[in-house]
């Protein structure tokens, strides 16, 4: 049989479940996720590699009104994903409504090729109301495929990814088969840094951070990693940093499932459980 493969790009308003939805399909936390909105900086791709298929996952930032030149360069990267795409995936979330999406719908119906509309987070809401944001999505983006998802759950991921695979054309790899991203291990250790980053500090401090990494070291159990956190103004040093270094101490040792998936990267063998993060000194 020819093996068939594709770009399966990921479009839709902040917070809505992209990267969740990219980790789902592949089944891996490649990409971090986080309740706050503007986690996703860049175009991300995650490649779902099978026997006589390549799917070409990419998860993208996402889409607002740019207000900053960090703005504009992500919505740069959202453009990219509509150029190159074979099947686009608009994702919506149940509760948000089409007048709203201009931003995201407009985009779509630019698009040729085959689209699903997928209406995420259903687990949050009532059939009715379910029943309800199909119809109208579907009235809003009649050449889609509209269907009901929970990337959080897994409801209707694994039907999803045989329907991508359905659809793509036929094509030899775009990438080697035991490739699992475009982006370097020293990427994903940076963005591993700023999901705490995310997660434990408030307000404008996670828009206004940067995370380069120095060095990472892989032990059996620990990743030691040495890491410079950017900050915007002087004032946002001394609360990255806490009283006495307790803010900084907590984001260098709080565990993070980043072992795992760092090895995972590298196809190395994964222990049982999720393994810690180690940020070494300041
Ligand atoms: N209840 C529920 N929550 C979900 C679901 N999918 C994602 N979420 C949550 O929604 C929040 C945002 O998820 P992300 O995957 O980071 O969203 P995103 O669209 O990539 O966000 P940006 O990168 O900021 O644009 C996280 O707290 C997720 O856990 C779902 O199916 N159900
Ligand atoms: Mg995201």
């Amino acid at each position: 049989m020819a093996h068939k493969a594709g770009y399966v790009n990921i479009i839709g308003e902040p917070n809505v479940g992209k990267s969740t939805l990219l980790n789902a399909l592949l089944g891996e936390r490649l990409v971090i996720t986080n309740p706050k909105a503007q986690t996703t900086r860049h175009r991300i791709l995650g490649i779902l590699n099978g026997e006589d298929h390549q799917l070409v996952l990419s998860d993208t930032p996402g889409i607002l009104d740019p207000q900053y030149r960090m703005h504009e360069r992500m919505m740069g990267a959202v453009e990219e994903a509509l150029v190159d795409a074979d099947i686009l995936i608009v994702l919506v979330e149940l509760g948000q409504k089409p007048e709203k999406a201009e931003n995201v719908l407009s985009r779509a119906r630019r698009f040729n090729g085959p689209k699903v509309l997928l209406v995420n987070k259903v687990d949050t809401g009532q059939e009715e109301d379910i029943l309800t944001a199909l119809e109208v999505w579907q009235a809003a983006l009649p050449d889609a495929k509209v269907v009901p998802l929970s990337a959080l759950h897994g409801l209707n991921v694994l039907e999803l990814r045989a329907y991508l695979v359905e659809k793509l054309p036929e094509h030899p790899p775009y990438f080697p088969k035991d490739e699992l991203s475009d982006r370097n291990m020293r990427f994903f250790v940076s963005e591993m840094i700023r999901e705490k980053i995310l997660t434990y500090y408030k307000q404008e401090i996670p828009y206004s951070t940067q995370v380069v990494v120095n060095s990472f070291e892989e032990g059996e159990t620990l990743v030691k990693i040495q890491a410079d956190v950017i900050v915007m103004r002087e004032s946002q040093k001394g609360i990255i940093i806490g009283q006495g270094g307790k803010a900084l101490r907590k984001l260098g040792t709080e565990g993070a499932p980043c072992h795992r998936t760092l090895r995972w990267l590298q196809g190395l063998p994964r222990p049982e459980g999720e393994g810690g993060c180690g940020l070494a000194g300041g």
